[in-house]
């Protein structure tokens, strides 16, 4: 039995501790190792989740940046998807097109108590022909915040309106916060509605001999740009990218590339399935963070395609970029090595930075995430074991046929297993325990409490994470950096990413500060209270 886990989950009462031990497991003791996930957050626990709306509206739909999304809510849900991600986009100019990017804005119907008591379709009516009389976008999504499933609203009757009263595609998001355990909700519930009313739907076929789509890259401090300058500098065609810095006019192309590539498993494995099934598009797992991982990610898209002079130019373009970084690395790796992490952030960056870290010589302690499925961690070969139950049925899960124009068979089976040999798996995922060291801890669906005690137990030199809890962390003398928005800071993606990364970590472990620092509730409490009994 786990020594660290027992220490940790010491304090909660029987029923708690019953729960969460299911959550904690030590790399390596069980037989398999299995992590329960996907679960609801206990009562009364900080939890580190997000809400369904967060997972559609601000993680999958946000980055698309040529489409109004009119979030149909009270603003606050608006003003919490405005910016706070860091999903980059620029408006990119092209011959006889508008270059349209509305990512600077923020458009709500601002519902009020009026709305939630005699109904909000006429408000959101307006906000659309507002939207249409300013700025005549292309595409409006429509995004349902909490009040709007509980009264009812028909947001996709409006958008059928809207689409016949402007000719524009307009489509419902019914991604209400409550529905669901966590953010994987809306990502599911934003999956579906791409592949039904988008994917599909364009016709600019991709002019160079090798084409890709990049899902589950969001751009976050511009990551996705990187990723895309790799790709071309290998003479690979970007079609669209799931989302960041994408548009719905690139993404209604998605199913003439000749491939998909995911960076985000969690987030976007429907419409790798799902175009699959359709386009008969095969997927490739490939991660761009870390040195050793974007080599092998190349590589594997090199063997995919199996040109001798695709390949070819691969190892020129790697070559050229450890060139650049070499020296920077070499110092990095010297002044890191050795360190320790814990990492906790959503859904698979805790994957990917642990293989980043390893780079450097840092070991992971502990790693977790906010909101993943069992096949995130224990790969996709647990997806049949993984009983649906009354909040996972309550999502939609829709199955599509090979589509008669498009499908497309783009390897035989025999070349599908030459490339099993060589330890490429398609339309496959792992998940992130097997690159974990025995003895290491995973945690899921981590709480403030346990972060504290983790702290206590397992003193980590650096302890990623995200805004919620980065300062409960650093007042507890602990440094903390955000995985998720990079404490603004980043591109963090491929070889010169790598470097960046590396830099913001060695400046964070090198100041004296974190020795210093003694959180104040630590001596006196910060807030007091008496039972005043007698007065009752
Ligand atoms: Fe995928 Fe993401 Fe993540 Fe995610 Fe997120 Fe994010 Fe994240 Mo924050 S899509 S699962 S829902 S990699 S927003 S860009 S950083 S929790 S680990
Ligand atoms: C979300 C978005 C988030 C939050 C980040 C954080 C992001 O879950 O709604 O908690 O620091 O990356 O912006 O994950």
């Amino acid at each position: 039995m786990s020594v660290i886990r027992e220490e940790v989950l010491d304090k909660y009462s029987a029923k708690v501790y019953k729960n969460r031990k299911e959550h904690v497991i030590t790399v390596g003791e069980g037989n398999p190792d299995v992590v329960s996930a996907n679960t609801r957050a206990i009562p009364g626990i900080i939890t580190q989740r997000g809400c369904c709306f967060a997972g559609c509206k601000g993680v999958v739909l946000g980055p698309i940046k040529d489409a109004v999304i009119i979030v149909h809510g009270p603003i606050g849900c608006a003003f919490y998807t405005w910016g706070t991600r860091r999903h980059k986009a620029i408006a990119d100019e092209r011959k006889g097109e508008k270059a349209d990017s509305y990512l600077e804005y923020c458009f709500s119907t601002d519902m009020q108590e009026a709305d939630i008591v005699f109904g909000g379709e006429k408000k959101l009516k307006k906000a659309i022909i507002e939207a249409m009389d300013i700025i005549k976008p292309k595409a409006i999504f429509i995004c349902s915040t909490c009040p709007v499933g509980l009264i009812g609203d028909d947001i996709h009757a409006v958008a059928k309106w809207a689409e016949e009263e402007y000719g524009i595609k307009c489509i419902g998001f019914s991604c209400e916060g409550y529905k669901g355990v966590s953010q994987s909700a809306g990502h599911h519930i934003a999956n579906n509605q791409l592949i039904r009313h988008i994917i599909g739907t364009g016709d600019k076929e991709p002019v160079s001999k090798y084409s890709v789509n990049i899902l589950g890259e969001y751009n976050i401090g511009g990551d996705g740009w990187e990723v895309e300058k790799l790709l071309k500098r290998c003479g690979i065609e970007v079609i669209s990218i799931f989302t960041g810095g994408s548009s719905y006019r690139d993404i209604k192309n998605a199913h003439l590339a000749d491939l998909n590539l995911v960076q985000c498993h969690r987030s976007i494995n429907y419409v790798a399935d799902m175009m699959y099934d359709k386009y008969g598009t095969d997927w490739l797992k490939i991660n761009f963070i870390g040195i050793e991982s974007c080599k092998e990610s190349l590589r594997a898209i090199g063997e995919y395609f199996g040109d001798i002079e695709l390949k070819a130019r691969i190892e020129e373009v790697i070559a050229d970029e450890i060139g650049n970084i070499f020296e920077e690395l070499t110092y990095l790796k010297s002044k890191l090595k050795g360190k320790t992490a814990a990492l906790y952030v959503g859904g698979s960056r805790s994957h990917h930075y642990q293989l980043l870290l390893k780079d450097f010589g840092i070991r992971t302690v502990l790693a977790g995430y906010e909101f993943a499925h069992r096949d995130d961690y224990e790969g996709r070969t647990v997806i049949p074991e993984i009983k649906p139950d009354a909040d996972t049925k309550n999502i939609e899960s829709i199955t599509v046929e090979p589509d008669p124009k498009f499908y497309k068979v783009f390897l035989s089976e025999e070349q599908k297993n030459i490339l099993k040999e060589k330890g490429i798996l398609l339309n496959d995922y792992p998940g992130m325990i097997q690159d974990m060291d025995e003895g290491a801890i995973i945690c899921d669906d981590l709480n403030h409490f346990e972060t504290e005690e983790f702290l206590k137990v397992l003193k980590p030199d650096i302890f990623f994470s995200g805004i919620k809890d980065k300062f409960v962390i650093q007042k507890s003398g602990f440094l903390s950096r955000q995985l998720h928005s990079y404490d603004y800071s980043g591109p963090y993606a491929g070889f010169t990413g790598s470097v960046i990364f590396g830099n913001d970590l060695l400046m964070g472990l090198s100041t004296p500060a974190w020795s210093y620092i003694h959180a104040p509730w630590k001596s006196n409490p910060c807030l007091e209270a008496r039972l005043e009994v007698e007065e009752y």
